[in-house]
């Protein structure tokens, strides 16, 4: 049986119904080898877990202060402070933002110190984004000549947009925001200083006694949001493109998915969010030493994957295989043939601790505070990152030593994908934003949608996400994918050129005359920001806020609170959003009145908030929140929104 998830009118899936809709085999094989070893996984542990209390999932429990846990209710509505449902909703979401926020900020504080080492010349990075270093210093005024003066001043700028100073947030938002957005947020009172005051803020507001008055909190709440946008993925996607160069498109596809290992190499991924020392492992893992090293070891060679993020963003500057996001990471273990895991920052799921000691692979985590019990732990420092990336390497060879000989349960799938996309590369692919105007005007790209965020057992896991793409592509509809949800897709072969036969003959045809696929992967979920990039450079040139625009953002299964952010990142912008599930909006949305399911314990349901991002927000912002759990409902939903924006616009379609 399903386990009702009735707030929505919708049930998550069992473990069963995850296995019988699975669409990538791999996935298959490895649940099946982790239940066949007696080994608890995510999806045993979910199933444990059910039914999940309703007041968690509803939003509707406050536990920000010692008097409580406080729960509202039909009966009790009100916690013992006198905070209604609105303030603890909005409470909540708040500080899971501000939380999500500090996490993309800390990653870009790492980008942008490693940027700062470089200028003070004692770390061994060299930059090779010298177009966007350019660009930046001198629109902060610092002349070519003195390019130690321009590295310091755009590492600072980006610095200063997370921790305050230097105005870099404003100098940011100046360079990079639509003014017509611009306008309105100031308008609205919601331009922000930097992340980690706005974060900070949000835990201040939200404490015990500082704010009762729900529509201030929702407005903290934009604020923050543009802060986790231009205070941390702007500095940490910009930064990374300064520090290791703008991905190109890959000439040939690249395999990808847990297929790509081998029972005779040294396998070792890289997963998290920041890839600073990734990037060095990548430098060093083909050198000579390494070579012999792998030689000596018996090995035949060493497989470099991606998973996460971190996984993403390696995919697209260097097509190397991109294997799983956070809820495949335990897969990865299952296959006993992973010798070293590599956890940079976040995304490590504790339970990882356990199938790693199963199965034989060595965890090596890398951020100081990020541990797991029995782990290797090399703390990287971006003065010493070439010397951490080659003891990883060490260790991962060591690994193979001790397993060598022993049974493997590899599984065969493998995938193509095209990957290394930004905005030059798809923009100038055609002859630029005009021509991708025209393109959509036309209806050859009937509209454009961005599938991020993370995985989530809460629905049926890669089904959801795949069923979404390939039934917006069946539309005429062009997908852009950031994050973990970018696993299921290219896993499934939708980044591959040949899906291409997907799609309705328009973008059919566009697809084969440029060799591309109906899917782009675009990288990690800080790359959100070159999404936004695009959607902006295409409105302009079409002449129309992109709120007018035929775009959409979905992240069809919300988890990590860095989720709640992006979705405000689009909404903001405005982008409409779909999310699978109310995630980090946490009290559902109204539902049709046809609706029949809803219980009287649901008046709860409808709450100020849900309604602001439902209703109010397209009325100021010109975007709003779908909730829609099934896929093949949530492409109609989205084909709706795509046909209301095309006829306001009187374009064919
Ligand atoms: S890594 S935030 S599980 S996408 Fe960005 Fe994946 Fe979500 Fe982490």
């Amino acid at each position: 049986m399903p386990y009702q998830y009735k707030y929505l009118n919708a049930e998550m899936p069992t473990r069963e119904e995850v296995l019988s809709k699975l669409p990538n085999e791999a996935s298959r094989f490895l649940m099946n080898r982790i239940a066949e070893m007696g080994v608890e996984s995510t999806w045993e542990r979910f199933e444990c877990q059910q039914p999940q209390c309703r007041h968690g999932i509803t939003g509707s429990c406050c536990q920000r202060c010692l008097w409580g846990p406080c729960q509202i209710t039909p009966k009790r509505t009100r916690g013992i402070c006198g905070a209604d449902l609105n303030l603890i909703v909005v409470g909540n979401l708040l500080r899971a933002l501000a939380a999500g926020c500090s996490a993309h900020g800390t990653h870009a504080r790492q980008v942008a110190d490693a940027i700062i080492g470089v200028s003070n010349g004692n770390v061994p990075y060299d930059l090779k984004g010298e177009e966007l270093l350019r660009e930046l210093a001198l629109y902060l005024g610092v002349n070519e000549e003195e390019r130690g003066k321009q590295i310091r001043a755009v590492g600072d700028l980006l610095l200063g947009s997370i921790t305050g100073g230097n105005n870099g947030i404003g100098k940011i938002m100046d360079k990079f925001a639509p003014p017509e957005r611009m306008a309105l947020w100031q308008e609205m009172g919601i331009l922000p200083r930097s992340a980690m005051e706005e974060v900070f803020e949000a835990l201040h507001l939200t404490t015990l006694g500082s704010c009762s008055d729900w529509r201030e909190l929702v407005k903290q709440e934009m604020r923050t949001a543009l802060a986790y946008c231009y205070g941390a993925l702007a500095p940490a996607s910009l930064g990374q493109e300064i520090l290791f160069g703008i991905p190109e498109v890959s000439r040939e596809p690249v395999s990808v998915n847990l297929g790509v290992m081998r029972a005779d190499a040294v396998n070792l991924i890289i997963h998290g969010h920041s890839p600073v020392l990734a990037e060095m492992i990548v430098a060093e893992v083909n050198s000579a030493a390494v070579k012999a090293a792998v030689q000596e070891a018996g090995a035949k060679e060493i497989i470099l994957m991606g998973a996460c993020c971190t996984g993403k963003a390696l995919l697209s500057r260097h097509g190397i295989p991109s294997v799983t996001g956070i809820m495949g990471s335990e897969l990865a273990f299952a296959t006993g043939a992973l010798d070293a895991l590599v956890l940079d920052m976040q995304c490590a799921i504790p339970g990882l601790g356990q199938l790693a000691e199963c199965f034989g692979g060595k965890i090596i985590t890398t951020y100081p505070g990020n541990r797991f019990a029995g782990e290797s732990h090399i703390p990287y420092s971006p003065e010493e990152a070439d010397r951490q990336a080659r003891e990883i390497i060490r260790l991962a060879i060591e690994n193979f030593k001790g397993r060598r000989g022993r049974e493997v349960f590899i599984p065969t799938s493998t995938a193509l994908a095209v990957s290394g996309w930004e905005p030059g590369s798809f923009l100038n692919q055609f002859g630029g934003a005009p021509q991708v105007a025209e393109l959509l005007r036309l209806g050859r790209i009937k509209g454009i949608v961005s599938i991020g965020g993370c995985d989530s057992p809460k629905v049926p896991f890669e089904f959801n996400h795949v069923e979404l793409a390939r039934g917006l592509i069946a539309k005429g509809i062009l997908v852009f994918t950031t994050g973990c949800a970018s696993y299921a897709l290219l896993n499934a072969g939708l980044a591959d050129p040949a899906a291409a036969e997907l799609a309705p003959t328009g973008l059919r045809e566009l697809c084969r005359q440029y060799g591309m696929a109906p899917v782009l992967p675009i990288g990690a979920c800080t790359d959100n920001f070159r999404l936004l990039r695009i959607y902006q450079q295409i409105s302009e040139a079409a002449g129309h806020k992109i709120a007018d625009m035929p775009f959409c953002h979905s992240g069809p299964a919300p988890g990590s609170e860095k989720n709640i952010g992006q979705g405000l990142t689009f909404l903001l912008h405005g982008v409409s959003v779909h999310q699978g599930f109310p995630g980090g909006m946490p009290v559902p949305m109204p539902v049709p009145a046809q609706n029949q399911r809803y219980t009287d314990d649901m008046e709860i349901k409808v709450n100020d908030i849900s309604r602001f991002f439902a209703q109010e927000a397209y009325e100021l912002l010109g975007a709003r929140v779908y909730v829609e759990p099934y896929a093949h409902l949530a492409v109609k939903t989205i084909q709706m929104h795509m046909h209301r924006h095309r006829i306001r616009l009187t374009w064919p379609g």
